[in-house]
């Protein structure tokens, strides 16, 4: 299984990403700091939200091998400037959170991390599953190897 880091604001649903991954009971938890798990790498909202923690983010991409930009569907705006990949020292996926929810608009939400550089994006909703097996198996085959030779997300 690849290393991901989860970056993305405050509520859009890291944590609770994490724990459908690792196949936990979903519980509402704050993360108060970085927690690196085997897999998984869950950073506070605030990390991406601060310039002050921005650089942080960059050094533990650096434990990861793969970087997650997490935006809700729901959410009214995107934090992630244009091309904003091309800053991350590893490849980066788009994941789309709470499908589920009420007001979500997730083709906006891909529009928008398509903006952001993603070329490869996942629709998920840990409160019903959608989505989760399709990330985890990409998550398991992805060959970062491949990608660094080609650049291109080629599953
Ligand atoms: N309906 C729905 N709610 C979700 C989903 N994912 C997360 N939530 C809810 O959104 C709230 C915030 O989720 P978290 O996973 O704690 O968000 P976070 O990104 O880790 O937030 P910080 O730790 O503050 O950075 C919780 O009440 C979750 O239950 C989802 O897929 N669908
Ligand atoms: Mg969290």
């Amino acid at each position: 299984m690849n290393k991901v880091m989860l970056i993305g604001r405050s509520g859009c649903g890291k944590t609770t990403l994490t724990q459908a991954l690792n196949g936990e009971g979903i519980h509402y938890s704050k993360t108060q700091s970085v927690e690196r798990g085997k897999f998984l790498i869950d950073t506070p909202g605030e990390y991406v939200e601060s310039r002050n923690f921005g650089g942080a983010l960059a050094v533990y991409a650096y434990e990861s091998d793969i970087v997650g930009f997490l935006l809700s569907a729901d959410e009214p705006y995107s934090l992630y400037s244009p091309n904003i990949t091309s800053m991350a020292n590893r490849p980066v996926i788009g994941i789309v959170t709470g499908i589920d929810r009420k007001n979500a608009n997730a083709d906006r939400a891909v529009r928008w991390l398509e903006l952001a550089g993603c070329k490869r994006i996942f629709k998920v909703s840990a409160v019903t599953g959608e989505g989760i097996e399709e990330l985890k198996h990409f998550l398991s085959e992805f060959d970062t190897k491949r990608y660094y030779k080609t650049r291109i997300f080629d599953m």
